[in-house]
């Protein structure tokens, strides 16, 4: 409930400056228990929590073994309910939340609500009122809340938005990205990594565009979305529902008592696309596909009055560059450019990031970059309301696709009117 009189806008708010930060962490899962290393690596982890004491004991060893830190997480395992014991603690800067979606929100408002600052997996909730109320939450509380989306940090990524800001595209026009990925065998078989089949589930709940952030948060950086342009309206499309039920249907190792057979039936679409128009009269083609035998695709493009660029495929074509024959540039031409545009914290922490790892080091940099921001008491570069306008494609795109034709949708204004503000972000130069 919203609480009058008491919410300050969180734009601009830098972090109290913390000596070190100390982390609590929910859901020890595939995600969470791999992403507790990577914490370990820049922070001090006080208190872990999980429903599954082995996963606790597990990670806790972990994170001993690796020896950075003398004194034991304290573990939380006794019932669903039990991170709320965690996020009271009194030694906690900030929560990580690697939970099944449906918690994200609880959990994320329970670590605001009791001081702690929260960085959460995609998304940060799928409903528009939860994704409302983390905002009110954040600014009541005056905790910062975070989508970690660690796509931003990649460096590919990260080279572009530093193309984008050099001005080499001339004026952003358009852009796309979203996330394309073929899901069905994790999603029915993956014991570990989705141990009670919650992710496939939603495909029975609601047709939408699940899992828009990978791509959109990038190309939504580029073009300064909250800081100058914001997602005014969108409209959504879906194909049938077909290819999940068909891999239930005819994938030999799905035998007679599989759950998947418990599911209600599949509705959301095979394939999403949702179009966002900006106030400033700009567009994103998001795309949302994890059912239809595809390769890997975030399909992150950008074009502008000077040139374009076609991420995935490695390809750009740029007129400030002199580019004016009508072919992209590829290969080695292509590195050079992009290689030409690195961002500093790459070659900065390149060793430390192949270390760590992630998705190529890049789940590594944004870790650090988080207790960066939040030792230096600065501002986030992803903060709550970047964190809802990319996740309010979820339940908008599942506004947009009830009934039949076309029908657009408003995005709300997180920022109420704040998004006008520039506002320092991925841009800001290396730290002294
Ligand atoms: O697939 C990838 O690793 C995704 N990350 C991650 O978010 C999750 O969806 C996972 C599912 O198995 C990226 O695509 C960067």
């Amino acid at each position: 409930a919203r609480i009058k009189g008491k919410e300050k806008s969180m734009v601009n708010v830098p972090f109290e400056g913390f000596d070190e930060v100390r982390v609590g962490i929910i859901g020890l899962g595939n995600r969470g228990g791999d992403q507790a290393m990577r914490w370990a690596a820049v922070s001090t982890i006080t208190a872990v929590c999980d429903i599954r004491p082995d996963h606790v004991a597990e990670t806790i060893s972990r994170v001993m073994a690796q020896g950075f830190q003398d004194k034991e997480p304290v573990g939380y395992s006794n019932g669903e309910e039990d991170f709320e014991r965690l996020v009271r603690r009194d030694d906690i800067d900030l929560i990580y939340v690697a939970t099944p979606w449906e918690w994200h929100h609880p959990m994320a408002k329970a670590a605001m609500e009791n001081g702690k600052h929260v960085a959460i997996e995609l998304p940060i909730a799928p409903h528009l009122d939860d994704i409302w109320d983390l905002v009110r939450t954040s600014e009541r509380t005056g905790k910062h809340c975070m989508l970690l989306e660690n796509v931003n940090y990649f460096r590919p990524e990260m080279q572009m938005f530093n193309l984008a800001k050099a001005g080499l595209f001339g004026e952003l026009q358009h852009a796309s990205g979203g996330y394309v990925h073929d899901l069905r065998w994790p999603y029915t078989f993956g014991g570990a990594y989705y141990p009670e089949h919650w992710r496939r589930r939603w495909q029975t709940r609601m047709n939408a565009a699940h899992y828009p952030m990978h791509g959109l948060g990038p190309v939504s950086a580029c073009l300064d979305i909250n800081r100058g342009d914001r997602f005014d309206e969108l409209v959504a499309v879906a194909s049938r529902p077909k290819a999940l039920a068909l891999f239930r249907e005819e994938d030999p190792r799905v035998g007679a008592d599989h759950p998947a057979w418990d599911d209600d039936p599949y509705i959301s679409g095979d394939r999403k696309q949702v179009f966002i128009k900006t106030v400033n009269d700009r567009f994103i083609r998001v795309e949302h596909d994890v059912n239809s035998p595809h390769p890997y695709s975030r399909e992150t493009t950008l074009t502008g009055t000077r040139g374009s660029l076609e991420l995935d495929n490695a390809r750009i074509y740029l007129e400030s560059l002199g580019h004016t024959n009508h072919a992209w540039r590829t290969g080695s031409a292509f590195s050079t450019i992009m290689n030409q545009h690195d961002h500093w914290i790459w070659p900065a922490l390149e060793k430390l990031a192949s270390q760590y790892g992630g998705h190529g080091g890049g789940d590594f940099i944004s870790i650090f970059r988080m207790v960066q921001l939040m030792r230096l008491g600065m501002t986030p570069d992803i903060d709550v309301y970047d964190s809802a306008a990319w996740c309010s494609v979820i339940p908008l795109s599942h506004e947009s696709l009830k009934g039949k034709g076309f029908k657009s949708v408003k995005v709300p204004d997180f920022t109420r009117g704040h998004w006008t503000q520039a506002r320092p972000t991925f841009d800001r130069p290396r730290p002294e």
